[in-house]
C-alpha cells in the first residue's frame, strides 16, 4: 500500500480457496451424489417442444442446484512492515514522495526524502525463484529500521516459528482443512538484529541497517488432481524454494526476474504518439479526452499494463487467472472471484496469443483438462450424454454442475466454448504435436457431449441445443444463436483436427452433424442477427451480454470481407445494444467493433471503457473490480492493428483518426508468424512478418513484398496478395499506391 510509517502488502496465492472437499457444508461438484438430473431435462425438453419456451425461474425450479461448499478465493494475508525510526527523526517532514509500477521491469517501487536520507522500497515478484523479493534502502548508512509481521485473516488457524532470521506461519483454512504456509526471511547489511518485546505478534526485527532484503515464499496443500486436490504440505517444499533463493544476492534474484519477466513482456512494443505527462496514473486517467498526446500515452500503457496482468497472473505450474487475476483482498470477493465460463475466463485469455504471451496458456489447459473428468460425471448426471461439459461457472475443485442462479445458471456450451483456446492455439502456434496430445483428447471429448445432446428440431429437423439459454437475457428455448454457434465452430474445429491428425472415424461422426445443425445465423425483421431461432429481439435491449454476435468474435462464422448481410445484421444487433455496459461488456465490443472493421466505433469503445469501466489503478471494472475488461481490451486493441482469423492476413483492419501515426512490433498471426507494423498518415508505410513455419499466406490489401532484399514473385487477386512463405524467414511488404491497383 506504500505508506512511510508502515507498508503493508497484501498477499495472495492462487490456490488458497475456502470450499471443496472437506468443506464444511458437504461438497458434491455441483452433481447430485445419487440418482441422476436427466428426468428434469428431459422434462424441460418435452415442455420446450410443447410450449415454445420456459421462463429461466422455472427451467431452474427444474433443474437448478443450491450450490454447496463451492468456496472463495481468499486473501493470504498482510505482510507489515513497521518502518518508523528513532523518535528524532520521525519529526522530520517527509518529501519527494513517489510511488510507481514500472511495466518494463514488474517491480514496485517506493521512494522518499526524509531530511538529507533517501530511502527507497523496490518489490518485485521472481517466477523462476518462485518468491516475492522486498528491498529497502537508503543513501546514508545505518539508516533502515523495520519489524516485519505476517498477519491472517481470521477463518484460519496459525501458529508462528521465529527462528534463524526466518518467520514462519502456517495453519489450516477453518472452511476444509487446507493447509498453508508462509515463509519469510530477512537478511540485513549493517545494523542489529533484535526481537521486540513488545509486539503482539512474532516480527523480525532489525535497527541501523544500510540495507535490508526480505523474501518471501508461500503456498498450500491444494493440487490440481480430481476428486481429492490436496498434495503434500507445502512446508517442506517452501523450504527448498526458500533456501534455494537465499543462495543468490538480491541483485542477482533481481536480474534472474528480469530476464524471465522481459522474454515475454518486451516481445511487442506499440507506440502511438504519446506523450506522458508527470503525473499521476489516476490523473492521467481523469483526465482522459482532453489531451490527445497524454490520451495517447494512456493507451498505449493500458494496452502494455494487460500485458502485464496477463504475465504476472498467469505462468505455467500455478492455476489460471481468476475473475480477479490474483489480486483479491476479501474472504467472499464478488462472485467467490472464480471462473465464470460464459464470458469471463474465456476473455482472460484473448490477448495471450496474439500479444505474443503464449506462455500464459499453459495453466488455462491444465484448469480445463483438470475439469474433463468431473465434466463427464456432470454430463451423465445432468443430462445423459456421454463426454464432458461444465455450465456457467467452475472453482478450483472440479465444480463442473448447475447453480440454481436462474438467469445465468445454465450454459452446458461453457465447454465447448473452453475449445476454441486450444484450436486457436494450434493455429497460431502450428504446433501439431500440441493438437495432437493436448487438444484434440479434450476437443474430441466435448464434442461426443454435443454429438449426444443435440436434439432434432421438430419445426424444421435440424440439429438444435436445447433447452437452450442465451446470456443472461430472456427464455429457456430451443436453438438460441449463441448455443449454436458455438457447437458450430466446436465441430468445425474438431472435424478439422481429426483431419490433421487423420482420425478418420471421428471425422465421419462429424460431418452429418455438422451438416444437419443449425449454425445459428438468422436475420430478423428489423434487420438484426437474432439472438433466438425465432424472431423475437427487442431493439430497445441493451443487455450487456452480445451473446449472438459471437460468431463475429471470438468466433469466425461471420467474416466481414465474406459475409456482407450476416456482419451488416451484427452491426445493426450492435449498435442496438448501444455502447454502455459492464467493463467486459466494452472490452468484448471494442473486439466486435474491431472485426467490423469500424476503427471509430472501436476507438470510442475503448474511450468508453477508460472512462466508465477503470478504477484509478488501471484495473477494470465491472463494477466492483474485475480483471476480465483489462484482458478483453488489451486483446481489442491488438484486433484493431491486426486480425489473422478466417485464413486471411489483415494489416490495420480498424485503424481509428486518433491513431494516424504509430507502429507496433511483435504481434502474433495465425499461421506462426510474427508481425511489424509501422503506419502513417493513417496508412501502413511499411510491414515485417517473420514466419515460424512454411506456408501460403494471403494477405488483404496490395503490396510488394522483397525477402533478403530482393522482390518476391507475390500473385495479386482483386484486393488480395499471396504469396508462398519459407520457414524462420523475414520478409518486407511495402503497400502499393491504389493506383497501382487499377492499372
Ligand atoms: C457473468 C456476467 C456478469 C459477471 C459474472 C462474473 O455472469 O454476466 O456480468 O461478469 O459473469
Amino acid at each position: 500500500m506504500g505508506g512511510v510509517e508502515e507498508d503493508i502488502l497484501q498477499l495472495n496465492e492462487k490456490t488458497l480457496w475456502t470450499g471443496g472437499p472437506g468443506a464444511r457444508e458437504g461438497y458434491d461438484y455441483g452433481v447430485p451424489p445419487a440418482g441422476d438430473q436427466v428426468a428434469a431435462y428431459r422434462q424441460v425438453q418435452q415442455r420446450l417442444n410443447a410450449q415454445g419456451s420456459l421462463s429461466p425461474e422455472d427451467a431452474a425450479e427444474l433443474m437448478g442446484r443450491e450450490m454447496k461448499g463451492y468456496g472463495h478465493y481468499q486473501n493470504f494475508g498482510y505482510l507489515r512492515l513497521i518502518l518508523a525510526g528513532e523518535e528524532e527523526e520521525a519529526q522530520e517532514e517527509v518529501s519527494d514522495y513517489r510511488r510507481e509500477l514500472d511495466l518494463t521491469n514488474a517491480v514496485a517501487r517506493i521512494s522518499y526524502r526524509r531530511g538529507s536520507v533517501e530511502y527507497h522500497r523496490e518489490y518485485f515478484y521472481s517466477y523462476p525463484d518462485g518468491v516475492l523479493v522486498m528491498r529497502l534502502s537508503a543513501n546514508e548508512r545505518g539508516q533502515i529500521h523495520l519489524r516485519a509481521q505476517l498477519e491472517l485473516p481470521d477463518n484460519r488457524s496459525r501458529e508462528y516459528q521465529l527462528k534463524n532470521k526466518r518467520l514462519r506461519v502456517n495453519g489450516h483454512l477453518h472452511d476444509n482443512g487446507l493447509a498453508f504456509e508462509a515463509q519469510l526471511a530477512l537478511q540485513a547489511e549493517g545494523g542489529e538484529l533484535y526481537t521486540p518485546a513488545d509486539s503482539e505478534l512474532p516480527q523480525l526485527a532489525v535497527r541501523g541497517a544500510d540495507s535490508v532484503t526480505l523474501v518471501l515464499a508461500a503456498g498450500t496443500d491444494y493440487a490440481q488432481r480430481y476428486p481429492h486436490y490436496r498434495g503434500a504440505h507445502p512446508h517442506a517444499r517452501l523450504t527448498r524454494t526458500l533456501d534455494a533463493a537465499l543462495t543468490y544476492t538480491p541483485d542477482v534474484l533481481y536480474s534472474r526476474h528480469q530476464e524471465d519477466y522481459q522474454a515475454l513482456f518486451g516481445r511487442v512494443a506499440l507506440h502511438l504518439q504519446g506523450v506522458m505527462p508527470a503525473i499521476p496514473t489516476p490523473m492521467l486517467l481523469a483526465n482522459y479526452g482532453s489531451d490527445s498526446a497524454a490520451d495517447r500515452a494512456l493507451e498505449q500503457l493500458y494496452f502494455q499494463f494487460g500485458r502485464y496482468l496477463l504475465i504476472s497472473a498467469s505462468r505455467e505450474g500455478s492455476l489460471s487467472a481468476n475473475l480477479q487475476g490474483v489480486w483479491n483482498h476479501s474472504a467472499t470477493p464478488p462472485w467467490n472471484a472464480d471462473y465464470h465460463v460464459n464470458i469471463n475466463l474465456q476473455m482472460n485469455y484473448w490477448p495471450a496469443l496474439v500479444t505474443n504471451l503464449a506462455e500464459t496458456t499453459g495453466p488455462l489447459y491444465d484448469f480445463i483438462d483438470s475439469l474433463v473428468e468431473p465434466g463427464r460425471v456432470s454430463a451423465k448426471k445432468l443430462t445423459g450424454a456421454s463426454g464432458w461439459t461444465l455450465f456457467l461457472n467452475t472453482n478450483i475443485w472440479g465444480f463442473t454442475g448447475v447453480i440454481a442462479w436462474p438467469t445465468a445458471f445454465w450454459q452446458p456450451e461453457a465447454g465447448a466454448w473452453l475449445m476454441q483456446h486450444y484450436y486457436q492455439h494450434y493455429l497460431f502456434t502450428g504446433d501439431k504435436k500440441f493438437l495432437r496430445e493436448r487438444g484434440y483428447p479434450v476437443m474430441q471429448d466435448a464434442a461426443r457431449f454435443w454429438l449426444d445432446a443435440l436434439v432434432t428440431d421438430p419445426r424444421d429437423g435440424k440439429l438444435v441445443v436445447s433447452p437452450s439459454f442465451s446470456p443472461e437475457y430472456g427464455n429457456f428455448t430451443r436453438g438460441a444463436a449463441m448455443s449454436q454457434q458455438i457447437v458450430h465452430e466446436l465441430f468445425t474445429y474438431t472435424l478439422a483436427a481429426a483431419q490433421k491428425l487423420g482420425d478418420q472415424d471421428f471425422a465421419e461422426q462429424l460431418r452429418p452433424a455438422l451438416a444437419q445443425l443449425d449454425p445459428g445465423l438468422r436475420i430478423g425483421r428489423w434487420g438484426q442477427l437474432q439472438e433466438w431461432k425465432e424472431d423475437l429481439d427487442e431493439a430497445d435491449n441493451q443487455h450487456r451480454h452480445v451473446s449472438h454476435l459471437y460468431a463475429l468474435h471470438p468466433g469466425e462464422q461471420i467474416v466481414v470481407s465474406r459475409d456482407q448481410e450476416l456482419a451488416r445484421a451484427a452491426q445493426v444487433s450492435l449498435n442496438a445494444r448501444g455502447d454502455g455496459g459492464t467493463g467486459w461488456s466494452q472490452a468484448w465490443k471494442i473486439n466486435l467493433w474491431a472485426r467490423l472493421q469500424e476503427g471509430e466505433r472501436a476507438h470510442q469503445l475503448l474511450s468508453e471503457q477508460l472512462k466508465h469501466s477503470t478504477l484509478p489503478n488501471l484495473w477494470g471494472t465491472h463494477p466492483p473490480f474485475q480483471i476480465d475488461g483489462n484482458f478483453g481490451a488489451t486483446a481489442g486493441i491488438a484486433e484493431m492493428l491486426l486480425q489473422s482469423h478466417a485464413g486471411r492476413l489483415h494489416l490495420l483492419p480498424a485503424l481509428p483518426s486518433a491513431w494516424s501515426q504509430g507502429e507496433i512490433s511483435g504481434l502474433r498471426a495465425r499461421g506462426n508468424i510474427t508481425v511489424d507494423l509501422i503506419w502513417d498518415g493513417g496508412k501502413l508505410t511499411r510491414a515485417r512478418l517473420h514466419t515460424g513455419s512454411a506456408g501460403d499466406i494471403l494477405l488483404n490489401g496490395r503490396y510488394r513484398i522483397t525477402h533478403k532484399d530482393a522482390e518476391l514473385t507475390v500473385r495479386h487477386n482483386k484486393a488480395d496478395t499471396l504469396f508462398t512463405a519459407q520457414a524462420e524467414q523475414t520478409y518486407i511488404l511495402h503497400p502499393l499506391a491504389k493506383q497501382s491497383i487499377h492499372h
